[in-house]
């Protein structure tokens, strides 16, 4: 099976060129100037628009299961709304209950994702400690492709953990040459926030950013940073929302720090004026962590993006439907947490992005896709357009314009909330593993065609910091 992409212009993280791409059994086999259509080829006419590497969303929570209920997007109508907004892989999230077992947890996870329709790969968050932990982390890097691990220090009471669980964790993925990825909100104090709130009769989805300020966000940033800068780990944190937070990582990195960071489209674009809302299910609809909040950490979130300190756009696509978030009718904290965005964060980042100059076409082919591929270790194979790499492709038409509503996308969920924003500039094909998944507003997809994607572990770099740890260490004097 072979796709001809023809007249299009190439873009990815480092040029922009006029050229044609022959896609043959999955891989990109042929990247000129004018490449004649073999037999038996599908032809896509290009002309005025763009191709670029199939956007990697690095953050998604497909049919989790969480605070009493299940994510109501599963792997296949999540992967497939990727796929109509030009995102050709997703990196879930495997989350063991307290005290399961790892292996057991990443395997169920495994058996869900069996219907993606592209294709995906999981980090597994350490929710509890033991020495089965300890093992399971190294059989999933050796045996499993995993090479990132996930710590939740919200939730508490869940998925929370504490100091003590990070440093062994933390310390055992430097072992294995895996990345630490924090959800840095300090879960103490949140629970005594919302538990103070609601005792002065706080009881609505106005509560929920009341609980979970900025500064809660930043702590907990500054420490999961400065527990990897002692242990000589890498670390990424995921969406960043807060000034504060990205103070920490930007003071990190400008040390020298291996400090990665994530923001969401969401955070990006939307403010906290949406807890007002005197409907009580759009504003409850909003309800995740961290909250979406006040305009002014927008701009810094922006400037993270412009200026490098934060490298990754994801979305944390985490869908409940109107019933499921009234479980939290009566009181804000039992609202189920997430929003979706999995098919928007292209287009949204693309209008708000390069439309309006904050970022090249370049730089918006880095933070959608070729960076994430780069700090998980899936370059050149995801996120660059090279032969011999998969054929994920998006063929851009940046004239193209759509507004964005519940009633028209693709996720399995009753609220979008990107809801009425016109965007131009958007996905006219995708091609996912070397197949026209999805064409003029119609997806042809395939259930159970994505593929796992293995991730190996970092071993040069591994090496590179055991090599700076010894020469760290302070020579004995002689008394
Ligand atoms: N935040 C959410 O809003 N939902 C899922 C998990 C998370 O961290
Ligand atoms: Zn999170
Ligand atoms: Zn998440």
């Amino acid at each position: 099976m072979s796709v001809l992409i023809k007249g299009g212009t190439v873009v990815t993280a480092d040029q922009t060129l006029r050229t044609d791409i022959l896609c043959v059994d999955g891989k990109i086999q042929q990247i000129a100037e004018a490449i004649d259509k073999p037999g038996q080829c599908e032809e896509i006419d290009a002309g005025g628009q763009y191709i670029m590497p199939g956007g990697i969303d690095p953050h998604t929570h497909m049919q989790l299961p969480f605070m009493g209920t299940v994510a109501s997007e599963d792997f296949f109508t999540g992967t497939a709304a990727g796929l109509a907004g030009g995102t050709t892989m997703i990196i879930d999230f495997v989350i063991p209950g307290p005290q399961q077992n790892l292996m057991e947890a990443y395997h169920q996870w495994r058996e869900w994702a069996q219907k993606a329709v592209a294709d995906y790969s999981f980090h597994v968050a350490v929710t509890w400690w033991d020495d089965s932990v300890h093992r399971d982390m190294g059989t999933l890097v050796r045996e499993h492709g995993v090479n990132s691990f996930k710590h939740f220090m919200a939730y508490k009471g869940a998925i929370m953990i504490d100091d003590e669980i990070m440093v062994s964790s933390f310390s055992r993925a430097l072992e294995l040459g895996a990345v630490p990825t924090v959800h840095a909100e300090n879960g103490e104090l949140v629970f005594r926030l919302q538990n103070d709130l609601f005792s002065r009769g706080i009881t609505g989805p106005e509560g929920h950013p009341l609980s979970r300020p900025p500064e809660v966000e930043g702590e907990a940033a500054n420490r999961a940073i400065r527990i990897a800068e002692v242990l000589n780990v890498p670390v990424y944190i995921v969406h960043v929302s807060a000034r504060q937070a990205l103070e920490a990582v930007t003071r990190a990195r400008n040390e020298g720090q291996r400090v990665f960071g994530e923001v969401l489209a969401g955070h990006l674009l939307i403010d906290d004026s949406v807890y007002l809302d005197t409907d009580w299910g759009r504003a409850a609809a909003h309800v995740m962590s961290p909250p979406f909040r006040p305009k002014e950490h927008q701009a810094a979130l922006w400037r993270g993006l412009q200026s490098g300190n934060l490298q990754t756009t994801a979305t944390d696509h985490c869908c409940f439907c109107f019933d499921q978030k009234a479980m939290g009718r009566e009181d804000f904290r039992k609202i189920p947490n997430g929003t979706g965005g999995v098919e928007n964060r292209m287009e949204v980042l693309w209008h708000h992005g390069v439309n309006t100059g904050r970022l090249t076409m370049n730089e918006f082919v880095r933070v959608t896709s070729t960076n994430a591929a780069q700090i998980f270790n899936i370059y050149p194979r995801k996120g660059s357009i090279t032969v011999g790499a998969d054929a994920d492709l998006v063929v851009w038409d940046p004239e193209a314009s759509k507004t964005i509503s519940a009633k028209t996308h693709h996720h399995n969920v009753d609220f979008n909330i990107f809801e009425g924003m016109t965007v131009k500039g958007c996905a006219s094909h995708t091609i996912s593993n070397g197949k026209v998944v999805y064409a003029d507003g119609k997806l042809k997809v395939e259930k159970g065609a994505g593929n796992y994607v293995n991730r190996p572990p970092y071993a040069p770099f591994y090496d590179a910091v055991q090599k700076q740890s010894r020469a760290k260490a302070p020579t004995p004097v002689n008394r």
